[in-house]
C-alpha cells in the first residue's frame, strides 16, 4: 500500500466509525459541477480602475480556452456562463461548437443591463418607456441566444436602484420590473429557467429594485415554476444567516442557483471559502440534508441547483484564482457530505444542543484530503490541481496574447 492508499484506508475507517458510507459520498462528489464565469477570465478592476494584465483573453473564444484549463485540472467545471454583450459573437453556434471542442458547454446566459449610458437611471425600471423597451428587448434577445446554444438557465441581475429619496417611484419601478420579467418569462421555452438574483446595495445605494431574497422570491412566485431565486453569497448584509435563506428557499422549491464568492466588506469578488469556509460548509450542510428529504420535489430542487462562481479577480492570477475557488467549494461540499444526519436528528430529538452542534461541526473538522485525492485519482485527475496547472506551460504561453484583453 502506498502512502495515499494508507491515508485513504485510515480515513475510511474513521468515517465508518462516524457512521458514514464513503461509496455514496464519492459518487456525490463525482457528480459535483461548478460553472465558471467568462467574465472571471477577462480584465477587471475596482470602480477606481480596470487593471490590464498580460495574457488576458482577447475574445470569448480565448476565455473558453482558459476555462478549459480549470476544468482539465479539477474535473469540476464543465460549463461556462456568458454575459451579453460582453461575450457577443456573430455566430453563437460556432462559440458553442468551439466550447464543445474544448470539452465545455455554454452555461447560463447573463443579460447585461448596466453597461449602456441609457441605463444610468435604470434599465427595466427606467421612467422612460423607450429605455424600458430597449432593456426588455435585450432580455428577449438573450432568450433567443439561450435557445440557439441550448442553455437552460438565464441569470438575471439588475443594477437598477436609486441614490436619493424621491429620485424614483419605488412602487412604479416594482411594476415595471415585473412587466419586463414577465415578458421574458413568456418567451422562454418550457425547459428554460429564470434565475433571479438580488443585491441590497451597489451601484445604487438608497434603494435597490431587487434588494433581497424576499423580493426575488416574490417575483419568482408570481412568474411561475420556471422562475427561481439565485443566491449570490456576497450579496447580503454582514452577519446575515445565508444558510437559513438557502434552507428556506429549498423548502419552497425556489432555490435555482448560486453565485459563489466571498464578501468581506462591500466587494463580492473575493475567493469563495477564503474568509469564511464554515459558512460555505453550512450552506452545503443545508443542501445535503435536503438532498435526503422524503419529498421528491425537494430532492429535485436540490438536484437542479446551478452552482456557479461569480468572481472577477483583480489582484490574483486569474486561472489559479478560479482553480482555488472551485477547490474550496469541492472541499466544503466534501465535508458537508460527512455530516451524520441521524446523529444530528437524534441529538435534536433529545434537545441536546451541544450534541447536535457537535454532530455538524465534527464533519467540518475532518481532513478530507485523502477523500479528494481518491476522487481525483478515480477520474485520472491530478491529485493537486493547482500544482498541475502551475507546472504546465499554459500560464507562460498565454503571455503572448499581450496586454489589453477583454474587460468588463
Ligand atoms: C455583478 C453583480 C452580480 C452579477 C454579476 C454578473 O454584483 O453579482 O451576478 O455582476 O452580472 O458582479
Ligand atoms: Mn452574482
Ligand atoms: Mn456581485
Amino acid at each position: 500500500m502506498n502512502v495515499s492508499d494508507r491515508a485513504y484506508a485510515l480515513f475510511e475507517e474513521q468515517q465508518r466509525a462516524r457512521g458514514i458510507d464513503l461509496n455514496q459520498v464519492r459518487a456525490q462528489l463525482q457528480a459535483l459541477a461548478i460553472e465558471t464565469p467568462s467574465w472571471g477570465y477577462g480584465d477587471s478592476g475596482t470602480r477606481f480602475k480596470v487593471f490590464q494584465k498580460e495574457g488576458v483573453p482577447r475574445n470569448p473564444y480565448e476565455k473558453f480556452e482558459d476555462a478549459a484549463q480549470v476544468h482539465q485540472v479539477t474535473g469540476l467545471c464543465p460549463s461556462v456562463a456568458i454575459h451579453i454583450p460582453w461575450d457577443k459573437v456573430d455566430d453563437y453556434s460556432k462559440l458553442k461548437s468551439n466550447a464543445e471542442g474544448l470539452g465545455l458547454a455554454i452555461g447560463a446566459v447573463n443579460p447585461n443591463l448596466f453597461q449602456e449610458d441609457e441605463y444610468m437611471l435604470g434599465s427595466v425600471t427606467n421612467a422612460d418607456p423607450a429605455i424600458r423597451r430597449q432593456a426588455t428587448d435585450h432580455l428577449l434577445a438573450c432568450v433567443d441566444i439561450a435557445k440557439e446554444i441550448g442553455s437552460r438557465d438565464l441569470s438575471l441581475w439588475f443594477a437598477d436602484g436609486t441614490n436619493y429619496p424621491g429620485q424614483g417611484d419605488i412602487r412604479k419601478r416594482k411594476a415595471w420590473m415585473f412587466e419586463a420579467l414577465q415578458a421574458m418569462y413568456k418567451a422562454m421555452t418550457p425547459s428554460m429557467r429564470m434565475l433571479i438574483e438580488y443585491k441590497f446595495f451597489e451601484p445604487a445605494f438608497y434603494h435597490t429594485d431587487l434588494a433581497d431574497w424576499g423580493m426575488a422570491y416574490n417575483y419568482a412566485c408570481k412568474l411561475g415554476p420556471q422562475a427561481q431565486v439565485l443566491v449570490d453569497t456576497g450579496h447580503h448584509a454582514q452577519g446575515t444567516n445565508v444558510e437559513h435563506i438557502v434552507a428556506y428557499l429549498i423548502d419552497e422549491q425556489k432555490l435555482g442557483g448560486f453565485h459563489f464568492n466571498s464578501r468581506k466588506y462591500a466587494d463580492d469578488d473575493l475567493i469563495v471559502g477564503s474568509m469564511n469556509p464554515y459558512e460555505l460548509f453550512l450552506i452545503f450542510y443545508q443542501i445535503v440534508s435536503a438532498a435526503n428529504d422524503d419529498e421528491a420535489a425537494i430532492r429535485s430542487t436540490v438536484n437542479n441547483i446551478a452552482y456557479m462562481i461569480d468572481q472577477s479577480h483583480n489582484i490574483e492570477q486569474k486561472i489559479p484564482a478560479m482553480i482555488r475557488s472551485v477547490m474550496n467549494v469541492q472541499t466544503q461540499y466534501a465535508k458537508a457530505l460527512l455530516v451524520n444526519h441521524e446523529e444530528v436528528a437524534e441529538a435534536q430529538s433529545r434537545q441536546d444542543v451541544l450534541g447536535a452542534e457537535h454532530a455538524v461541526r465534527s464533519a467540518y473538522e475532518c481532513d478530507v484530503t485523502p477523500l479528494l485525492h481518491a476522487v481525483r485519482e478515480e477520474r485520472g485527475l491530478p491529485l493537486d490541481p493547482m500544482q498541475a496547472y502551475l507546472s504546465s506551460s499554459y500560464g507562460k504561453d498565454i503571455l503572448a496574447r499581450g496586454r489589453g484583453g477583454a474587460s468588463w
